[in-house]
């Protein structure tokens, strides 16, 4: 095993500043970055996808729309840009559109477009959006050839009264390429399935869901999401402990036919502990039943330091045997930790390419 390497990180840049709301006045407030001119806009700390806040975006009237505007940002209508992002409304009979203010290389208003026009309600449980900016031969829709900066509009309505919810929303060139990482949940952004944000009713702290963020399985009851403490992005992976008890916690696994026969896999992540807590990260291959094969191909031992991030990795070649090659079918992450019931062990940042 190598072992020289480079944390890695799978950050792509955000052309929109503060995308996920989490920076500003706090609850009740404006986020940093966004404003508004009609209607009324306020951070919202509704359980939201990334992080602690989103953007409640409030239609007082059937008759006009709330609008909320980003900051400028720089553009040419040459390179086709990406909005992703989630939304979700109070009723299920809002609407919600993406447009944009066009102006010129001076800052003077031009006009503007709307990739994505409030047609359709929006559903109360939160929902992905996704549209493009571009330039091209309609107006009422592409990017003009004068455009120089755009003002990304978030709008509920017209035909819209009462809330609108905005979260982690990401505005990229279509042609920048997203940095590999196998590990897709290896942030641990996303609540699971059901997840139920902390509050006082379920004991757990501030911003720690009480399941396991998305994509990630293993002991049951001690995985949860913490967006108090985290590394990269807004929220980490908790795992609290069990006396005499190891903490497991697995990522879903990686089907061989997407890797390549003698590949070097390079991992890196961040942990934390409460205290000094020995733990492993465990890289092994997974037969068709999705059992485990008795070689690891990485066995990463580490310990955590009391409330101070730290970071490591491994560099493996995936070269299987002709018994491994016969049988294998996956290749499987895995962390394990044998946490005391009074200790807990915080991970984030995980990669894998
Ligand atoms: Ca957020």
């Amino acid at each position: 095993m190598n072992l020289s390497f480079n944390i890695l990180s799978d950050i792509r840049e955000n052309m929109l500043q503060n995308g996920s709301f989490e920076t500003g006045a706090g609850s009740k407030g404006m986020p940093d970055n966004w404003s508004f001119k009609e209607g009324k806009a306020v951070s919202s700390d509704l359980p939201s996808i990334t992080g602690r806040h989103c953007l409640q975006v409030i239609a007082e009237s059937n008759l006009r729309p709330a609008r909320v505007f980003s900051d400028f940002i720089a553009v040419r209508p040459d390179r086709k840009l990406s909005l992703t992002g989630w939304v979700r409304s109070e009723s299920g009979t809002q609407r919600a559109g993406i447009g944009a203010e066009l102006y010129d290389a001076k800052k003077r208003l031009h006009g503007y477009i709307w990739p994505v026009l409030p047609q359709k309600m929006v559903s109360t449980s939160w929902s992905k959006l996704q549209c493009v900016f571009e330039g091209g031969k309609d107006p009422a829709r592409n990017l003009w050839l004068n455009t120089a900066f755009m003002r990304v509009i978030l709008q509920n309505g017209p035909m819209s009264q009462g809330s609108v919810w905005f979260d982690d929303l990401s505005l990229v060139h279509s042609d920048s390429v997203t940095p590999q990482n196998f590990l897709t949940a290896g942030d641990f952004e996303l609540a699971g399935s059901g997840a139920v944000q902390s509050g006082v009713a379920n004991g757990l702290p501030d911003g720690v869901s009480e399941e396991a963020p998305e994509g990630v399985i293993g002991s049951v009851g001690r995985l949860a999401r913490d967006t108090q403490r985290f590394k990269t992005g807004y929220s980490s992976l908790r795992m609290s402990g069990a006396d005499g008890q190891n903490t497991e916690m697995e990522f879903a696994p990686i089907q061989l036919a997407d890797l390549k026969e003698g590949q070097e896999l390079q991992g890196t992540f961040h942990y934390c502990g409460s205290g000094e807590i020995k733990a492993r990260c465990i890289v092994e291959l997974l037969d068709e039943a999705g059992n485990p094969l008795t070689r690891h191909l990485v066995e990463k031992e580490f310990t955590t330091k009391p409330d101070e991030w730290q970071a490591t990795g491994f560099k493996a070649p995936l070269n299987l045997d002709a018994n491994e090659k016969a049988v294998a079918r996956a290749i499987s992450v895995k962390f394990i930790a044998a946490i005391a019931s009074n200790q807990l062990l915080w991970l984030d940042g995980c990669i894998l390419r």
